[in-house]
């Protein structure tokens, strides 16, 4: 059985993940190898991504960042790699997975988590939010950046 991180139907992936299948045997790249596709569910215009073949592994990494909270459909097409040396082509295969949800608000630096530099980047800005980078920090959008903001955001630490 091949497998596949992530896992058909897996939840909560994080959105720099590469994609990875795992064969059975060891593998060559063969013919349809940049017919793999990735797609958002519901859509058909493909997601940007690199495949590459390595040992009896079979690694997917898209381009950009993925979206958060959606549903992915990876298509590896028959034959998009083969046995290494016996030349079998590799069936078909299509599994999903769902990204995780973003951190809303409190992640300043849009890493996808939220923790002590989160926390730092906004006592930087403490003080009268009159920029972008401020009202970002406001996270009351009460006008100000100060202790309640950052204690604020403490609390979803680890959310
Ligand atoms: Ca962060
Ligand atoms: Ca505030």
């Amino acid at each position: 059985m091949d497998e596949t991180i992530p896992q058909n139907g897996a939840i909560d992936i994080p959105v720099n993940s590469s994609i990875k299948i795992y064969y059975d045997r060891l593998i060559n790249p063969s013919s349809n190898i940049r017919q793999i596709t990735l797609k958002e569910d519901g859509s058909n215009t493909d997601v940007g991504i690199n495949s590459s073949v390595n040992h009896n592994e079979l690694l997917i990494t898209p381009y950009n960042e993925l979206k958060n909270s959606t549903k992915y459909w990876v298509t590896i097409p028959y034959n998009a790699v083969k046995g290494n040396p016996d030349c079998t082509p590799a069936a078909k295969k299509t599994f999903s997975f769902t990204t995780i949800e973003a951190v809303i608000s409190y992640d300043m630096d849009s890493n996808g988590t939220l923790d002590i530099n989160d926390l730092l980047w906004i006592a930087e800005k403490i003080g009268p939010a009159n920029n972008s980078d401020a009202e970002k920090a406001d996270v009351d959008s009460n006008g100000t950046v100060n202790i309640l903001d950052l204690m604020t955001a403490a609390q979803h630490i680890g959310n």
